[in-house]
């Protein structure tokens, strides 16, 4: 391996980094230079247990053989080709590879390059929809309060959390947003799925009587809100979304980013509710993070209302110059080989006892005020310091990453969604280094 990637530069200015603390960071980074399994190398050496699967993307763990093997490969043989009036074969059977898994009907893929462009060509097929079905009227869109739909203008409008939006003006206007789920008071440290709230489902009743159905196109939620501290839906809220948008013909979007491909321990969120959406986002682990990779998946009758006019017509005006990109797909069809190989869009569910109650023995620990699960995800948080949020938790991401383990923090929850190849060992030592942390902080 180059010199280049094993040492880090002594300039940091130029690179204005993503959702950072850059002037914080600068002054102390935290630089990563390579990875195997379950684990980061820091630059200086250390090994780095990886808590939350990079950025809840690489649910195979790093550098497995077949993906570096395929992207390798393909780079070598067809480096980019046009996905726009042309083709190469391997998109198209990355996209039969992926229906075959997804839940029963959603028979086609649009291929994208991230979550937030999957979120933005949710919408837009959405609301297109309408209109091919003579149901132009339809144009609003409700998303949730705390809901994460990426950074782009649909999926900040349809979003929820507040430091995302204000900065950015009007945004798409015709946006409602239901209320979020978190209901700490009567389900704090609940297990699993939370008993109470399911009722809040009901507020799209209102929402729609408001508007009138004939107005709303669609409703977007994370079946489980991960970015914003991990919040699991209450028993029986998702079918009565599902219910609901039925009842009024409003598509349902589920925003499965975070939670497609084996995270809850079945291929899809949706696979875990027994609750089928109309349109559902993915990203992240469908390259296993290893290559930029997004797929929308839609029903059937939502593709085939599109193609109905003259044959020569471009039938959907949207697309990326990257989308099916060779390498992405490469990437794809190995990953999900590997998944296969190795059970883990389900190996989820073996471990997800193991690890509920490993992450229950920190009840006891300080600071934690709620502490929650599902699948290969958990929440513990924290008691915000008076009078500055986030700091606490900040300061335990630190540490963390100091004493060898990388956790993600958000507001004051830490989040975990390890890779999906942890061992139980590993689980201990992940929850192990939490409560150390908790010990340790203000
Ligand atoms: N939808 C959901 C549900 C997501 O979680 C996106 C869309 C956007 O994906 P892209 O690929 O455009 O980033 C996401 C992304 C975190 C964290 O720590 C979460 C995400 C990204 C980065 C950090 O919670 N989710």
């Amino acid at each position: 391996m180059s010199n280049r990637l094993n040492v880090a530069p002594n300039d940091l200015s130029a690179f204005w980094m993503p959702f950072t603390a850059n002037r914080q960071f600068k002054q102390a980074p935290r630089m990563l230079v390579s990875a195997k399994d379950m684990h980061y190398t820091a630059s200086d050496g250390r090994k780095i247990l990886d808590g939350t699967a990079g950025l809840w993307c690489v649910n195979a763990g790093h550098c497995r053989p077949k993906i570096v093997e395929a992207v390798q490969e393909e780079v070598a043989r067809l480096d980019y080709a046009p996905a726009f009036q042309m083709g190469h074969p391997i998109a198209f059977e990355l996209a039969n590879r992926l229906v075959a898994i997804a839940p029963a009907g959603m028979d086609h893929v649009f291929f994208t390059n991230s979550g937030s462009e999957s979120v933005e060509t949710a919408l837009k097929i959405a609301l297109a929809y309408q209109r091919v079905k003579g149901q132009g009227s339809r144009f609003r869109l409700i998303g949730r309060e705390r809901g994460y739909h990426g950074v782009n203008f649909g999926g900040i409008s349809v979003g929820g959390i507040v430091g995302n939006r204000k900065m950015f003006g009007t945004l798409l206007t015709g946006v409602d947003h239901l209320p979020h789920t978190h209901l700490p008071q009567k389900n704090a440290f609940s297990r699993g799925v939370p008993e109470h709230g399911a009722e809040l489902a009901d507020e799209l009743e209102r929402i729609v009587t408001l508007h009138d159905a004939s107005t709303v196109a669609a409703v977007i939620v994370e079946p489980v809100a991960g970015s914003t501290g991990v919040l699991i839906p209450p028993k029986g809220y998702l079918k009565r979304l599902r219910e609901i948008c039925d009842k009024h013909g409003i598509l349902l979007i589920f925003d499965e980013v975070i939670t497609g491909f084996g995270r809850l321990g079945t291929p899809f969120a949706s696979d875990y509710f027994g609750v089928v959406p109309d349109i559902m986002t993915t990203a992240k682990g469908v390259t296993n993070g290893t290559i930029p990779m997004g797929a929308v998946f839609v029903k059937k009758e939502i593709h085939d209302a599109f193609m109905n006019g003259p044959e020569h017509l471009i039938e959907f005006a949207h697309g990326y110059t990257y989308s099916g990109n060779p390498i992405a797909a490469a990437a794809g069809l190995a990953t999900l080989d590997t998944y296969k190989e190795e059970g883990l869009l389900t190996r989820g569910a073996e471990l997800e006892s193991y690890f509920e109650d490993a992450l229950h023995s920190l009840k006891d620990a300080p600071h934690v005020i709620d502490i929650r699960n599902i699948g290969l995800v958990g929440a513990v948080e924290l008691e915000p310091i008076a009078g500055q949020p986030t700091k606490r938790a900040f300061s335990a991401f630190v540490k963390a990453f100091e004493n060898g383990c990388m956790i993600r923090t958000t507001g004051d929850i830490i989040a975990l969604s390890p890779p999906l190849i942890i061992s139980k060992g590993q689980i201990d030592e992940l929850v192990d280094h939490v409560r150390t942390v908790l010990e340790q902080v203000e």
